[in-house]
């Protein structure tokens, strides 16, 4: 029986060559270590085993039962590590590789503040038009009251482009040419880039951006009292509700009467510091009543029909909002710069 033993040991091991394939191995587990295979066959006869070989018989059945499923287990494996490095090499992709990591981007801190104060006036019912960068001298002075000796019309202020049109100095044209289409009541506001003849520098740039708004329903319905409760609440809201507003007179040729609006100084809070120049309050917008002559040039009857404006640049109230000194930072793109406002982005 010993003799038998070895017999199946030596040909199972001979079958289960690194060539084998899978039936093959298949073949030799079913015959040797099966339910009515050769082993189970000699442990069922061990009672034709002379009593003093039984031991010996068993053990050696045991053995070779480990020894051929360790050979069997050893060719799986290999098997197994052939294909996956067959189908790497075929498919030349690893997916065994960690995954590239794609870096996510934010908001640059200007178009922060913009979606911010768009977020306010759109709460207020105000609706948002985005209008032409490329403007006539209609829609940027003459529908806006600027009479044709006006500074800000002169070459060294304005990009006038080859044939007569410029770049608009201001988002202004905006509210003209949604008048112009549209009729009363209206709440508007329009952002945009704007151009002006300037260096960059600190506090200016020859491209900025500006948001400007306006209302206009029938007269006696709509007053200064409008303007300065929809500014007070602007205000409130972008800055934080206890900060301080008020309102001066000022002059602008499309509005009138026309008022500048001041916020409490975010630094020292009106107390009076280096940045306030002492005086507690920081200018903010502009704003007034739109001027009869804007309504009569877009075709309203200003005994019908009355508004007020408001505009104020973006660059500027980030630099206040934001605590940044120089606007030369908002548009260098430096990455160091710009992280600094990656919080701000899930808050607006
Ligand atoms: C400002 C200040 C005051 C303004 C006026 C108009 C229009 F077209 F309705 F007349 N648009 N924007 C306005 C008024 C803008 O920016 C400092």
């Amino acid at each position: 029986m010993k003799a038998q033993l070895e017999e199946i040991r030596t040909r199972a091991l001979g079958e289960l060559s690194d060539e084998a394939d899978e039936a093959q191995i298949e073949a030799v587990r079913v015959r040797v270590l099966g339910r009515s295979g050769e082993l189970t066959e000699i442990m069922r006869r061990m009672r034709e085993v002379p009593p003093a070989e039984k031991p010996l018989v068993g053990r050696l059945v045991n053995e070779i039962k480990n020894e051929v499923e360790a050979r069997i287990a050893q060719l799986v494996e290999h098997r197994r590590r052939e294909a996956l490095s067959r189908s790497l090499a075929e498919a030349r992709l690893d997916v065994t590789l960690p995954g590239l990591r794609m870096p996510r981007g934010w908001s640059h801190p200007l178009t922060q503040t913009r979606e911010r104060m768009l977020e306010i006036f759109e709460a207020m019912g105000f609706e948002v038009v985005e209008t032409q960068d490329l403007e006539d001298d209609f829609h940027n002075f003459g529908a806006l009251n600027f009479p044709p000796d006006h500074p800000a019309r002169e070459m060294q202020d304005t990009f006038f482009l080859p044939g007569g049109m410029l770049l608009r100095t201001h988002t202004s044209n905006g509210q003209i040419r949604v008048m112009e289409r549209r009729s009363p009541p209206l709440a508007i506001v329009c952002p945009g880039n704007c151009y002006r003849r300037d260096e960059l520098s600190v506090r200016a740039s020859p491209m900025f951006s500006q948001i400007e708004g306006f209302m206009v329903d029938r007269a006696g319905v709509i007053s200064m009292a409008h303007l300065k409760g929809v500014i007070a609440e602007f205000l409130r809201a972008f800055f934080g509700p206890d900060t301080g507003v008020r309102f001066r007179a000022s002059f602008f040729p499309f509005t009138e009467p026309s008022a500048e609006v001041d916020i409490s100084c975010l630094l020292c809070k009106g107390a009076g510091c280096r940045v306030c120049k002492q005086s507690g309050w920081t200018e903010i917008l502009g704003s007034g009543m739109i001027h009869p002559n804007v309504l009569r040039a877009v075709g309203y009857d200003p005994m019908q029909y009355a508004g007020f404006a408001f505009g104020m640049g973006i660059e500027r109230t980030s630099l206040l909002k934001l605590g940044v000194d120089d606007m030369r930072l908002f548009f260098e793109n430096d990455l160091r710069f710009l992280a600094q406002f990656r919080a701000g982005e899930a808050a607006s």
